[in-house]
Parts: C-alpha cells; structure tokens; sequence
C-alpha cells in the first residue's frame, strides 16, 4: 500500500518517509480538507482523515497531520493556531513575544490521523522544549526556535528531529500500530 499523507508542507512528507522507509511508500497527496474549528488537534486530523479518505478514492490509506506550537507563558498560544501565526507574524517575531518572557518552555504537539476503510486512528506526540533566538537552516517552520537538549531543531538532521520531535513519537507510535494491524 501507499500511504497519501494529505498535507501542503513538505517537511511533514520528508520526515514521514524517513521514518516509513523500508515499511511502506509515502505519497504527497494535496487535498483541503475541512479544518472544524475546534480547539482539539486530534478532531481536527481525525475529521480531515476520515473525509480525505471518502473523497480521494482509492483503497490506500491516508494521514493528515496537525501541529501546534504551545507557549507555557503566552497560555499556550500560538498552539492550534500556530500555521496562522507563521504566516502573519512569522517566526521572529514569535520569539522575540518569548523573549520578553522568564519562562521560555514550549511544547510542539502533533497528532497523525490515519484513515483507511476500517475506520480512523488518531496518534499522539509532544516534545517539550525552550524557545530561543533562531538558529540552523534545517527541518521547517518553528523549527529555528525550538531548542530540545541545547540544539535547535533546525540544527538537526532529519534522523536526529525524528529521534525526539513530536512528529518522530507519533510516527513511532503510529509505525508501531501499522506494522502490525
Ligand atoms: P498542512 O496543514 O497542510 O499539513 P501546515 O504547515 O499548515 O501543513 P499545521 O497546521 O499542522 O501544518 O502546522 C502548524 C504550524 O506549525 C505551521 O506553521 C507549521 O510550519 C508548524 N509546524 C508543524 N510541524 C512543525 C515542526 O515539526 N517543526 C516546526 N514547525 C512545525
Ligand atoms: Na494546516
């Protein structure tokens, strides 16, 4: 089987592959699903799986991935609302609302919802760590102010984020489901 990970960001692709290798093939598939306006990572992917799924066709399965990044001193902003953020405010700038912060701790969450003919399984992942000025030209997004055990995770290789990012726990925890289901 292929699996379709529905998404418009290629490093979601790229970091999937890497931990799908010699399991099964990933395919970039981009399709805009509906993104219900709740608070819940986990509606969210499940809902935009589910119905990927019934409107692509096909009996391969389908992922969707859906991320945030929540700041312990902004109350966890900007948390589901982090690609929105991204885009108007950006990354810098981001940071610089941390910077004036005693607390910088953060968490990246995602959850990876899976789709097939036999239902829809949602997988869970976070990381937590400190958000610091930029630094690296690795990985995407957040990923220059993240910092996990003194690197950020844009000074990561792609092995290296996977090994302990949000995205790598869900995949494990997903490949695991998969491999034996
Ligand atoms: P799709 O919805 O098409 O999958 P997106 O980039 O809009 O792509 P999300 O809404 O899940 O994905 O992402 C929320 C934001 O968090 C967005 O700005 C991403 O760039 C960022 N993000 C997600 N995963 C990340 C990661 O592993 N490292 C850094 N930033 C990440
Ligand atoms: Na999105």
């Amino acid at each position: 089987m292929t699996v379709r990970f529905v998404t418009g960001n290629e490093g979601k692709v790229r970091e999937a592959r890497a931990y799908l290798e010699g399991i099964d093939p990933v395919e970039q598939i981009e399709y805009d699903y509906t993104e219900v306006q709740c608070d819940s990572l986990a509606e969210i992917a499940a809902y935009g799986a589910r119905e990927a799924f019934e409107e692509l066709g096909s009996d391969d399965p389908v992922l969707v991935d859906d991320a945030g990044l929540f700041v312990d001193a902004l109350g966890g902003f900007p948390g589901p609302y982090s690609a929105y953020v991204e885009d108007t405010v950006g990354v810098e700038r981001l940071w610089r609302l941390a910077e004036a912060e005693e607390n910088r701790r953060a968490r990246f969450r995602t959850v990876l919802a899976y789709a097939d003919e036999n239902g829809t399984e949602t997988f869970d992942g976070t990381v937590a760590g400190t958000l610091v000025a930029p630094r690296g030209d690795g990985g995407f997004g957040y990923d220059p102010i993240f910092e996990y055990n003194g690197q950020t995770m844009a000074e990561m290789s792609t092995e290296e984020k996977n090994a302990i990012s949000h995205r790598g726990r869900a995949l494990a925890a997903f490949t695991e489901w998969y491999a034996d289901r």
